[in-house]
């Protein structure tokens, strides 16, 4: 089945959301890139909004001291998708941008390892039934109530992002291309603390113990849940279903298991399983393997 036109074109082999357009992305190769560019590169639902607000959340003490309120979005929009029209070069530096986009389709100068990339990956069980879910709840993404025909979408790549192995092999066997941190979601969520040091360390900001633990003690779901901004509860009524449910969903890791059948999980290990194993990353799939 393909993807309907009405929500996704395809570009060089990738699928994007209509709310941006071919012209758009094809600029994107001239982006020009600051050394202190962070860019947050992800396949959708493993963890974006998350690292959005950790990283805004560093950089921004007024994020951090409650003392201004901005949208998570303003904050740290998205590369491919500029909503908002807005000029990047306006944006305070260093610039935090947001991006789903392959590694052969990102601005030419950050492949010269200007800038830095934050990677982030999930196991993708949890990936896939997060996007079930979060399909529900976008109006701008179609929705497919039957998780069987949903998951034979995901697993041959015909949905936004296409296909998820691709997308995180392609990151990983050209990492030397560029100057990358790679994180987990399970690590993240297993102790987050760490990785907000390791995220520190790798962007130069220095902290203190205390603005550390106001950044830890802010990012964790069940505060994320509650801010308006963190949780993108401000987004348009054309957006998005606001009965439907949420960004914050559940945030958990081993989530797959109450929506997949065990036959449903065997067709995706049978599609994915031995590719899985040419990745240099140790898959968590359940919370009693952390
Ligand atoms: S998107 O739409 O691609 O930007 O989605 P993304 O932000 O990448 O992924 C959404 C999932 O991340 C979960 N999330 C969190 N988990 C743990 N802790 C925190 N603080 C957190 N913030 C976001 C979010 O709940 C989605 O996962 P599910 O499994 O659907 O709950």
């Amino acid at each position: 089945m393909e993807p309907s036109k009405k929500y996704l074109f395809e570009y060089k082999g990738y699928y994007f959301g209509v709310e941006t357009t071919p012209e758009y992305v094809a600029s994107l190769e001239d982006f020009e890139i600051y050394d202190s560019d962070i860019f947050i590169t992800t396949y959708p639902k493993s963890g974006t909004v998350w690292t959005q607000n950790i990283l805004s959340l560093i950089i921004h003490e007024g994020h951090r001291n409650g003392t201004e309120n901005m949208e998570t979005m303003d904050r740290v929009p998205w590369l491919e998708y500029n909503l908002k029209q807005r000029d990047y070069t306006k944006l305070p530096l260093p610039r935090v941008l947001a991006t789903h986009l392959p590694y052969y389709l990102v601005p030419r100068d950050l492949k010269n390892k200007r800038g830095r990339v934050i990677y982030v990956t999930r196991n993708p069980k949890d990936v896939m039934v997060s996007y079930y879910h979060f399909s529900k709840f976008m109006k701008t993404l179609e929705e497919i109530p039957d998780f069987n025909l949903f998951m034979e979408r995901f697993l041959a790549g015909k949905v936004l992002g296409s296909s998820w192995f691709d997308h995180v092999a392609g990151w990983y066997s050209h990492a030397e291309d560029f100057n990358i941190l790679f994180l987990t979601y399970e690590e993240m969520k297993k102790d987050l603390r760490s990785a907000v040091l390791k995220i520190c360390n790798f962007v130069g900001k220095k902290l203190s113990e205390e603005e550390v633990d106001s950044v830890v003690r802010q990012a964790t779901f069940e505060n994320m849940r509650k801010d308006p901004r963190a949780n993108y509860e401000n987004l348009p009524d054309e957006w998005v279903s606001k009965d439907k449910g949420r960004f914050l969903r559940k945030g958990t890791v081993g989530d797959w298991k109450n929506t997949m059948t065990v036959a449903q999980s065997e067709r995706f290990d049978e599609v994915f399983k031995e590719k899985i194993k040419t990745l240099p990353i140790k898959f968590v799939w359940d919370t009693d393997e952390m």
